[in-house]
């Protein structure tokens, strides 16, 4: 195999990735301004499908807007790429310092308000069909300083006005919440995937708001990110992706995709994949990560073709581990299939079930308590899959 990757894996790029001077919070930038149109054709080059941006990405000031746009178009038209989701940057600005949406500030939430709406504008215009909402600076530090219940309404609400909006303006465009427990505020409000389901269930357009997990994100409060996008492909909720690597709870890191934990990494390749039997994704395989501050525009290209590498590695590794003979009979000694019928049988009453209970012989509850499920076998052959000795 190759691993070079075509237009038909869908592979995207957030400009601001590969654009990431490597500012941090202790030193300021380690590489050159990168040209975002200049940055479309290389990505184009190293066999991305897609661009994704935040509108200051590409438009940072009015007075370059227009002429920035144009070459952008041209970069498009030229390369066949095309732009699958926009975001709005609602955290750089230090007007943005104590919240966006959610800002205590009136004046501060209709400023922001406005900046998404004139985003939506600029990604319907540009064909894109999500529109990813990263509430970085919906936070607090202080206890008493945010009333949560409060917040929930602006969210509920400034949510409720862009889908209203969408629907009006006829555009076809989603929209994706991405949820992040915490940095660059002490803690961030819809920190996990569960947080931001349950709110999207207060919408007035639940059908047109779901999600855009990042891999760090969760990783970084201790959850298993396999697990947390299944659960929404399980709610037809996982509208879009950021796939990029993360050592377990720290600062996020936005390692390239594959980079930290590996094993996490294969099981989001499989998750993404149904798992060999449930619903599974068909978006854009975007990558939102950060070049390490270390490297020079050489390092920036390596990564980004590292990210596509590397999914397509795992990607052949998780279709042999799903179609390898013994897998299914190790699937089966786990009983994993055991689990898709359901508890009580169509037309069973619960007295069927008591009765059943009722039954069991000191012997045949024994046998339950002492039975094998066969797991460390079943995970041996995944981990050797991985290590590349099957
Ligand atoms: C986003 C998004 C993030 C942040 C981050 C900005 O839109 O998905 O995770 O912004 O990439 O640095
Ligand atoms: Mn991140
Ligand atoms: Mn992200
Ligand atoms: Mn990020």
């Amino acid at each position: 195999m190759s691993y070079e990757p075509t237009r038909d894996d869908k592979f995207s790029f957030g400009l601001w990735t590969v654009g990431w001077q490597g500012v941090d919070v202790f030193g300021p930038a380690s590489r050159p301004l990168l040209d975002p149109v200049e940055a479309t054709y290389r990505l184009a080059d190293l066999g991305a499908a897609a661009v994704t941006f935040h509108d200051d990405d590409l438009l940072p000031d009015e007075d370059t807007r227009d002429a920035t746009l144009d070459r952008f178009r041209t970069a498009l038209d030229e390369t066949g790429l095309v732009v699958e989701m926009v975001t709005t940057n609602t955290f750089s600005d230090p007007v943005f310092k104590e919240g966006a949406i959610t800002a205590n500030n009136r004046e501060v939430r209709r400023y922001a308000l406005a900046k998404v709406l004139r985003n939506i504008d600029l990604a319907a215009s540009l064909g894109a069909k999500t529109f990813v909402m990263w509430g970085g600076r919906e936070g607090a530090e202080h206890g008493a300083s945010k009333n949560v219940p409060a917040a929930m309404d602006r969210f509920r609400d400034a949510l409720n006005v862009v889908c209203g909006y969408v629907k009006e303006q006829g555009y076809d465009l989603r929209f994706a919440l991405e949820p992040k427990p915490n940095e660059p505020r002490g803690d961030i409000l819809l920190p996990t995937i569960g947080h931001a389901i349950a709110l999207i269930s207060e919408l007035d357009h639940p059908e047109m708001v779901g999600l855009n997990p990042e891999v760090g994100h969760e990783e970084m409060a201790g959850l298993n990110f396999a697990h947390g996008i299944s659960q929404a492909l399980w709610h037809d909720k996982l509208f879009h992706i950021d796939l990029n690597g993360q050592h377990g709870p720290r600062f996020d890191q936005d390692l390239r995709f594959g980079a930290g934990n590996l094993r996490g990494a294969f099981w989001t390749v499989d998750a993404m994949l149904g798992a060999g039997t449930s619903k599974r994704y068909d978006g854009y395989v975007h990558f939102d990560y950060k070049p390490p501050r270390t490297e020079a525009i050489d390092g920036v290209w390596e990564s980004a073709r590292a990210c596509m590498r590397n999914y397509l590695i795992l990607r052949e590794k998780v279709q042999a581990f799903r179609a390898d003979p013994e897998v299914a009979a190790a699937l089966e000694a786990a009983g994993v299939h055991e689990l898709e019928e359901p508890t009580v049988a169509p037309g069973e009453s619960l007295d069927d079930v008591r009765n059943a209970a009722k039954k069991m012989s000191k012997a045949d509850l024994e046998a339950l308590r002492s039975r094998s499920v066969a797991m460390e076998a079943l995970d041996q052959l995944a981990m050797e899959h991985l290590l590349g000795v099957r």
